[in-house]
């Protein structure tokens, strides 16, 4: 039995070594808007091996898995003492997610799991499930996450054990360490892809929101909100408006939602969202730009039409298929940017580009016409363009 325990031990160890080291490799010629990557850069084999087996040969003779990791997705990034970290959302086989740091020397590779998970200090309405964390370093000073905090729904009948409610819980930090917990959003509606705008405005904190009607549906509501708040310690929604709307017959009719926070550009704060639109095979969730106003966020200066990133090859097929789903990303000084996202909530990816050319991508993209023929003019556009120039 010591050398069938040995033995899986040895292959289990070496296939994580391997998996954790491996070198990852732009995806060339791309569009020129970003590269994706060869590699997913977290995965459920990506967790420690410590975290899924029991280690003690006496206690788990068979060497089996005593945790089950079914999938890391949907992770906050932050630049943190000259590491990408990113708190990834690691969901069991229990079907419960919790939050778990990994960190890498470079954002596209080498990412490894710190020793424990974040365990969560708790309000007293106890939460079932907690997901999707976007993280800010607002210039309070301190590191908020907003996250989805999942509990049934208390009105449900009693044979209803689907309902739920989505609330957004708060929590800050001075170290990614020690957590502080502070009350749950108080808002009229349901609320998830809650996200903390990095500056004061007015003197105010600012979230952007997303009021539901249901805990899946947008229903009448959805779009992208904006709520000032005087107080993180005790947030509530007073006054909610929608600076991003959702329209018929776009990436984003069904519903849509903040990535992570905007980051700050010359030129406006650059956005990263998510579009949702209904399809026979059910929903599919692509990632899109916008740019708004630097004097006033709420402005919208400018959106390309349709998506900027969507489910491709393998990143079709997961847990909930045809998702790419953002709440992650890193600018580094020279302006790169990493854009973190997840595919079909099961599997973590960067892709790579630079502020300059989100910026170009935003300006110089047409927005949606709303009809197939102005699509097909702006189209013409390009085309008479490009055939005034001598070859
Ligand atoms: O399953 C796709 C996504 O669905 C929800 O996002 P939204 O509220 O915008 O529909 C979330 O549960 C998200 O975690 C998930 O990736």
């Amino acid at each position: 039995m010591a050398d069938f325990f040995n033995n899986r031990l040895d292959v289990i160890n070496e296939r994580y070594r391997e998996l954790i080291e491996r070198k990852n490799e732009k995806i060339l010629p791309g569009n020129g808007i970003f590269e994706r990557y060869k590699y997913p850069i977290l995965t459920a084999e990506h967790t420690p091996v410590f975290w899924r087996y029991d280690m003690n040969r006496e206690t788990n003779p068979y060497f089996m898995e005593r945790f089950g990791i079914n999938a890391v997705f949907n992770a906050g990034a932050i630049k943190w003492q000259g590491k990408y970290l990113i708190i990834a959302r690691v969901e069991g086989y229990d079907r419960k997610s919790f939050f778990a740091i990994a960190e890498s020397p470079n954002g596209v590779d080498n990412f490894r799991f710190w020793d424990y998970p974040i365990l969560l200090p708790e309000t007293e309405n106890l939460g079932t499930n907690v997901y999707d964390i976007r993280l800010t370093a607002h210039e309070d000073g301190w590191i908020y996450g907003i996250f989805c905090v999942e509990r049934r729904d208390p009105s449900a009948a009693k044979g209803d054990l689907s309902s739920a409610m989505a609330t957004a819980g708060i929590v800050r930090t001075r170290d990614l360490k020690e957590w502080e917990r502070l009350p749950d959003l108080i808002s009229n509606s349901q609320q998830r892809n809650v996200v903390l705008h990095p500056e004061f405005v007015n003197g105010k904190y600012a979230l952007y929101t997303r009021p539901q009607d249901s805990f899946i549906d947008a229903g009448k509501g959805g779009g992208i909100g904006w709520a000032l708040v005087d107080d993180m310690t005790h947030a509530k929604v007073e006054e909610e408006k929608i600076i991003n709307y959702r329209y018929y017959h776009t990436i984003k009719e069904a519903k849509n939602g903040e990535g992570p926070h905007p980051i700050k550009t010359p030129k406006g704060w650059l956005h990263l969202a998510h579009g949702v639109r209904n399809c026979a095979a059910g929903l599919r969730y692509v990632l899109y730009l916008y740019l708004t106003d630097l004097e006033d966020p709420t402005k919208l200066i400018a959106e390309p039409g349709g998506y900027f990133m969507a489910p491709v090859g393998e990143e079709r097929v997961g847990d909930v298929s045809n998702v790419l789903f953002s709440n992650g990303w890193i600018v580094d000084d020279d302006g790169t940017v990493y854009i973190y996202y997840a595919s079909s909530d099961t599997t973590m990816h960067v892709a790579t580009s630079s502020i300059n050319r989100l910026l170009d991508y935003c300006l110089n993209t047409a927005p949606d016409g709303y009809r197939s023929s102005k699509s097909v003019e702006t189209l013409n556009q390009i085309i008479d363009k490009n055939r005034q120039i001598k070859s």
